[in-house]
């Protein structure tokens, strides 16, 4: 029997994910993309998880499509390469920025094309000095898709972005880490421990209030300051009437650690 393309495992608050095709990188098949967006799917509806870590297994984080997989890739054959981005990349990208709870980007080792921007998609990504991020979408004659188009100006503004994207050059974690396009870079053996330490400490925190707050950051994005200002309010009205809220101040009072429990 074939192993799972996608491994589930939970460790107290914290749901990790492990894309396992380990033999080509962890690249998207049809299959993993279904059981990935189930797998987050899952995590989002189940009310104990308060954080998701995604990571590879192996020696490489992901290499974004699977290349060999004739239902995704047919050169010549007339497939419509944008309905594939349409079924599988914008339900991924839209799920990951649409979580309940924070997600973490556990890089192993190289990500690549969609791979890539999967991780940039996350909201916190710990890299291992060992791993790299590749645009290497130009390299085959295609544009940044799974949302790297409009991640990467937003992370490293446009002139690094297009440097990336059309390059689509090797960038160490550790100049990933420099230029802001990632959290944190760590050594190779510490990142489990770096990663799942994160997750945890993330699931301690208020989730809505973590979820409002990537929400507002990205929509914000394309406001003006008086949009945002307004996005803000609405934020805190939402979340000023939450239970949390109130645990927040009056632990804050009591000098006692919060438990925060809305999702
Ligand atoms: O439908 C659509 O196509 C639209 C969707 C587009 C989204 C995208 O993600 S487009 C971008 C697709 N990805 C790439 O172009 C990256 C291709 N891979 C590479 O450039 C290199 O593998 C890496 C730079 C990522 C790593 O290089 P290296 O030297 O460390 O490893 P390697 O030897 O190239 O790869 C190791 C194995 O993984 C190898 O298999 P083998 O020879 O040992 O049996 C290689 O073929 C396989 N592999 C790596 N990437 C892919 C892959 N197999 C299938 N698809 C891949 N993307």
């Amino acid at each position: 029997m074939s192993e799972a393309p996608l491994l589930v495992a939970t460790e107290a608050a914290v749901r990790h994910l492990t894309l396992n095709r380990p033999a080509a990188l962890n690249s998207f098949t049809a299959a993993l993309h279904a059981e990935l967006l189930q797998a987050l799917n899952d995590a989002a509806a189940d009310p104990a998880v308060r954080a998701v870590v995604i990571t590879g297994a192996g020696r490489g984080f992901c290499a974004g499509q699977d290349l060999n997989d004739p239902a995704m890739v047919d050169t010549g054959q007339g497939l419509d390469v944008g309905a594939v981005i349409e079924r599988h990349y914008r339900p991924l990208a839209l799920r990951v920025r649409s979580m309940p709870v924070p997600v973490v980007a556990a890089v192993n080792g190289v990500a690549a094309g969609a791979g890539a921007n999967l991780a940039l998609c996350c909201d916190l990504v710990v890299a291992a000095r060992s791993a790299s991020f590749i645009q290497a979408f130009s390299k085959i004659g295609l544009v940044p898709d799974c949302g790297g188009s409009w991640l990467l100006p937003r992370l490293v503004g446009r002139a690094r972005a297009l440097g990336l994207a059309m390059l689509g050059d090797k960038l160490p974690a550790d100049e990933a880490q420099r230029i802001g396009l990632i959290w944190q870079c760590v050594d190779d053996d510490e990142l489990p421990a770096a990663a799942a330490a994160l997750a945890q400490r993330l699931a301690a925190l208020p989730s809505r209030a973590l979820a409002e707050t990537r929400r507002v950051l990205d929509e914000a994005g394309t406001t003006d300051l008086a949009g945002a200002l307004t996005l803000e309010a609405q934020a805190q009205r939402l979340l000023g009437s939450a239970p949390d809220f109130a645990e927040g101040v009056a632990a804050f009072k009591a000098r006692r650690t919060p438990i925060f429990k809305d999702r």
